[in-house]
């Protein structure tokens, strides 16, 4: 059987696992940066809750994990109330707010990611609908990307202080000059 997907070369994997390292660096010094309070900012008009941002960002990531590695994916730890969505409650978003859970999620969940993909080449493409693990692992992070924004525009709207802009981009700097080195 012919297969519409392609698996990156020893370079390529190498440097997409140095790129997905450098974006989660990235989501890292702002989790580092997020208090308490800063959980619940929202953006004037209502929308998701940086928690919530969280919460919904991480949990895409684990469900499109599942359906590359099920087994990888399976213990992996949720940021909403699971028991309140399977009840069809209306608190069933309630995302949770303790900025140091949600960094040890977000690792624990990196961690599995960057397992998995290492790991490409004897599990592709399992379920996933994408043409090559080059493109999973931008969606990822695109995705990723966008909720950092729609986070930085809530946190920026209610007033609280942003993240260091050098110490956020740093790892990028650092990801792009690993080829000098
Ligand atoms: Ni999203």
């Amino acid at each position: 059987m012919t297969t519409r997907w392609s698996h990156p070369d020893d370079d390529a994997l190498r440097d997409l696992l140095v790129t997905l390292d450098a974006s989660h660096q990235v989501d890292r010094a702002l989790l580092e940066h997020l208090t308490l309070e800063m959980m619940h900012a929202v953006v004037p008009g209502g929308g998701m809750s940086v928690a919530q941002h969280l919460a919904h960002l991480l949990g895409a990531t684990k469900t499109w994990l599942a359906r590359l590695a099920p087994d990888e994916a399976v213990g992996l730890p949720d940021l909403f109330d699971r028991d309140a969505a399977l009840e069809g409650r209306a608190d069933a978003f309630a995302a949770e707010t303790e900025p140091a859970r949600v960094s040890e999620v977000a690792e624990t969940i990196h961690d599995a990611l960057v397992r998995t993909v290492a790991d490409a080449a004897a599990v592709w493409p399992g379920a996933l609908p994408h043409r090559s693990i080059t493109q999973f692992v931008t969606h990822m992070m695109v995705h990723a990307a966008h909720h950092r924004g729609q986070i930085l525009l809530a946190l920026k709207a209610s007033g609280h202080p942003l993240p260091d802009e050098d110490a956020m981009w740093q790892p990028w700097k650092e990801a792009a000059g690993e080829r000098e080195g």
